[in-house]
């Protein structure tokens, strides 16, 4: 392709799943609906049309059960259209969840056995991962759960994860890859109930293995939006304790099942002040399209729903940058007492005593007069849907 579109694609870091394009679009309900997409033309195609990168399961490249000669000739090819088209790997990740051998998870299964396959089966991909050049190793545990109550101890099953997650770790540190960890939280779907359900259950669970500093999140839009959360406060944590390493960007339409629609195609808003937020924090990470182009769509369509996204990203933050820079948002900011918020509620140096003894705080403080005060967030956000609309 152009200069233009390199260099475009490098700003954005714009990467898809192989299998995002590659969906067959097969659902509990009815049959694939789409060819199999090869992974080669899938890097090219994404090139073409501005992407930076593809990220992949292992099993996404490299066929279940492929023998060494198999797999290598997989892999060969695909570095083939990697140096064909300048793309990049920033993310690989592990399938633990399609082989029936995994119905019961993978690092949490009931069976010992399978939770050493599939240790191994990450240990295997990590090296692939490595020497493709990816920074970042994302872990969905979509079978990691139970439907009932009473299959399984659940602090035991963390016990289990964290085991998992503890000897991955080392692995990589006595290996010297230089991957970080991103862990992904899904509240259900495939199983009843998924452990780690959302960004703050995997927050606090990160913050108990032996080397957390390489493990943050790969937070999803739909996930935190299946649980009824909002994404825009969960990734605003994520930065606020510097783990988010990575991020998945779709849309969902309220809580029903993993939609997975192209970005901005569900909660319209929210995915304006969240490219604000990603924007304006210096998110540096790739941006990860996790969407399924619908059932409905032919190859076309597939294409078109792919450039769909980097499509809304871009104006997102295109109008996110306006908004920002508007003297009627920065005033009605102003009102809103916006900048307030970052004054400490401590003067400099005081300590409890100090406010015990201000008597303006407690004693002289007028609440009802206080109470009096109109906050005029609305006015704020009706400004954020007149630029979002392009009426500003
Ligand atoms: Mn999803």
């Amino acid at each position: 392709m152009t200069t233009s579109a390199s260099s475009r694609s490098q700003k954005d870091k714009f990467t898809f799943g192989l299998w995002t394009v590659g969906w067959q679009a097969r659902d509990p309900f009815g049959d694939a609906t789409r060819a199999p997409l090869d992974p080669v033309e899938a890097v090219h195609k994404l090139s073409e049309l501005g992407a930076y990168g593809v990220t992949f399961h292992d099993d996404d490249l490299i066929p279940f059960g492929s023998d060494d000669k198999a797999r290598d000739a997989c892999i060969a090819r695909f570095q083939k259209a990697l140096a064909e088209t300048g793309m990049k790997v920033p993310m690989v990740t592990t399938n633990l969840f399609t082989h029936p051998v995994f119905k019961d998870g993978g690092f949490t299964s009931n069976d010992r056995s399978v939770r050493r396959y599939a240790l191994r089966k990450v240990m295997r991909n990590l090296d692939l991962a490595a020497q493709l050049g990816a920074h970042t190793y994302v872990f969905w545990g979509g079978r990691e759960g139970a439907e009932y109550d009473g299959s399984k101890c659940v602090q035991t099953a963390l016990d289990r994860f964290r085991e998992g997650m503890n000897l991955l770790t080392t692995y990589c540190k006595d290996k010297g890859y230089d991957l970080r960890f991103a862990i992904e939280p899904k509240p259900n779907e495939p199983r009843g109930d998924i452990l780690l359900p959302t960004i703050g259950h995997a927050l606090a669970f990160i913050d108990t293995l032996e080397h957390k500093e390489m493990v943050g999140l790969n937070p999803e839009v739909g996930h935190e939006q299946m649980a009824g959360l909002n994404f825009v406060h969960g990734i605003a944590q994520a930065l606020w304790h510097k783990k988010l390493f990575h991020i998945d960007l779709n849309g969902q339409r309220g809580i029903k099942y993993d939609q997975d629609l192209v970005f901005g195609h569900g909660d319209l808003l929210n995915a304006f002040f969240l490219v604000d937020l990603l924007e304006s924090a210096g998110y540096e990470g790739p941006r990860h399209f996790d969407y399924k182009p619908s059932r409905t769509e032919d190859y076309e369509g597939v294409w078109a729903s792919a450039a769909a996204n980097m499509r809304t990203y871009r104006l997102l933050r295109e109008r996110a940058e306006k908004f920002r820079q508007d003297p009627e948002v920065q005033a009605a900011r102003k009102a809103s007492g916006w900048d307030e918020l970052a004054q400490p509620t401590l003067g400099a140096g005081e300590d409890y005593k100090a406010l015990l003894a201000d008597k303006s705080a407690y004693e002289d403080f007028d609440a009802d007069r206080v109470a009096q005060r109109g906050f005029a967030f609305v006015r704020l956000n009706q400004l954020a849907v007149d630029h979002l609309l392009g009426s500003r």
